[in-house]
């Protein structure tokens, strides 16, 4: 209705009016731009061990040498890798049912891709799966998309699980973007730590002992297979670094979404602690971001973030400007606002987290004070609960009214 498309544009006007540079703006204007999106990465096993070895030895070392949250969440729903994908690309939120791809594919959107595309970079993306699943092949022109390199686009190598391994992958893609005219976006979407994890055995290179039991078994096999891709992950940097390419290419890695294991996975339990509805919704959700920028110090940020960020953070870094555009998600250095908002209308703020009412334990949801893990009332909440309900809503209009088409882009 025409209301709907004037309060989605004033509320797009009061969200960019509010909207101003962060600290690495413009840091790597003309650069190229890599994003690692890793299958189930979850921030468990970052600077975590297993029997004395080193989980995620190449990523840890990446997080010392880049920008780190520490605290970034990943909101997808039903739509798993793709909800990943589509909230870095568009700073929307993903649908309640089914997933945003494979119903809004034939969209408008204002998203990263088609931006920098705008700007003259090669848009591209890797993933060595068929080009249908998850409707990516009609989706990604809507995008912006230049290229889209799927299953057949990559030579044979070892497949595990549901595509070629990752290293491969890795290998291809680079040897491929060393082609490319520049500046060129590449993200590349990882598969082999994809459920059920399992590797073959000469490539499980982790003492997994005390994890040996038959229910461990997904546990086990998960770290083993990150513990592979961050082999992987390694292998692929030191080439960058080797072909003097990181020099004038920003890295972006992070995790897509949950394992999936449940509160139920003994051994997840047994192994982070995460053993009450607090804390086991923070660990569930907690994924690693990872920012690696040419000439860019090292640094940690605790602030919250979220996937929904991500488009409005890189323009910036990349010297874009997210203000002229439709981002639901805020630039990572705003901290008064930080909030990540999931698509039951939970959320976890810099100081509380809000478990919807789907949790069972309370229909009007629960809500703790995030750093001691008190419960509260839910009052307490009440604010950004709001906040996040509206930016749901303005998203789903969004999508279903093809908003974009009918804004009147004048100025
Ligand atoms: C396959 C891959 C699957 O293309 O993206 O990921 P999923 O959504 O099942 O995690």
């Amino acid at each position: 209705s025409a209301d709907e498309i004037s309060a989605a544009e004033d509320w797009f006007a009061e969200r960019n009016a509010d909207r101003a540079p962060g600290p690495y703006s413009g840091a790597a204007t003309g650069d190229n731009i890599i994003v690692l999106q890793v299958e189930a990465l979850q921030q468990f096993v970052i600077n975590a061990e297993v029997n004395g070895q080193e989980i995620t030895p190449n990523l840890n070392r990446l997080i010392r040498e880049g920008l780190y949250f520490p605290n970034f969440y990943e909101q997808t729903a039903l739509g798993r890798t793709s909800d990943a994908e589509f909230l870095l690309n568009t700073s929307l939120y993903p649908t309640a049912e089914g997933s945003a791809y494979m119903l809004y594919a034939e969209n408008s959107y204002d998203a990263l891709p088609a931006i920098l595309q705008e700007k003259g970079y090669q848009t591209n993306v890797f993933h060595p799966y068929k080009p249908s699943f998850w409707n990516r092949y009609i989706i990604y022109p809507q995008l912006g998309i230049d290229r889209f390199y799927s299953e057949g686009d990559f030579d044979e190598a070892e497949v595990i699980g549901w595509a070629i391994n990752d290293e491969a992958l890795l290998e291809q893609s680079l040897a491929e973007m060393e082609t490319m005219e520049q500046p060129f976006y590449s993200h590349i979407v990882t598969l082999t730590s994809h459920h059920p994890f399992e590797m073959p055995e000469r490539l499980q290179a982790l003492d997994t002992d005390g994890y040996n039991g038959y229910h461990d078994r997904h546990f086990r096999n998960y770290l083993q297979s990150i513990h592979y891709v961050d082999g992987a992950i390694g292998k692929f940097v030191d080439a960058l670094e080797q072909k003097g390419m990181l020099d004038n290419t920003m890295l972006a890695i992070y995790g897509d979404h949950s394992t999936g294991m449940t509160s139920d996975t003994e051994a997840f339990i047994r192994f982070t602690g995460a053993q009450d509805p607090f804390d086991y919704f923070e660990t569930n959700k907690n994924v690693p971001l990872i920012l690696n920028i040419p000439g860019v110090e090292p640094n940690q940020f605790s602030q919250v973030a979220s996937q929904l960020d991500l488009a409005p953070t890189l323009l910036d870094i990349l010297g874009g400007d997210p203000s002229a555009h439709h981002f639901i998600g805020r630039d990572m250095w705003d901290t008064d606002e930080s909030q990540a908002t999931f698509r039951d209308g939970s959320f976890i703020t810099n100081e509380l987290t809000y478990i919807a009412s789907s949790d069972g334990i309370d229909e009007n949801g629960s809500c703790y004070w995030r750093m001691t893990g008190e419960l509260m009332g839910v009052e307490a909440c009440e604010e950004p609960r709001v906040n996040g309900a509206k930016e749901l809503e303005i998203s789903d209009d969004m999508l279903r009214g093809n908003l974009l088409e009918k804004f009147n882009r004048e100025p």
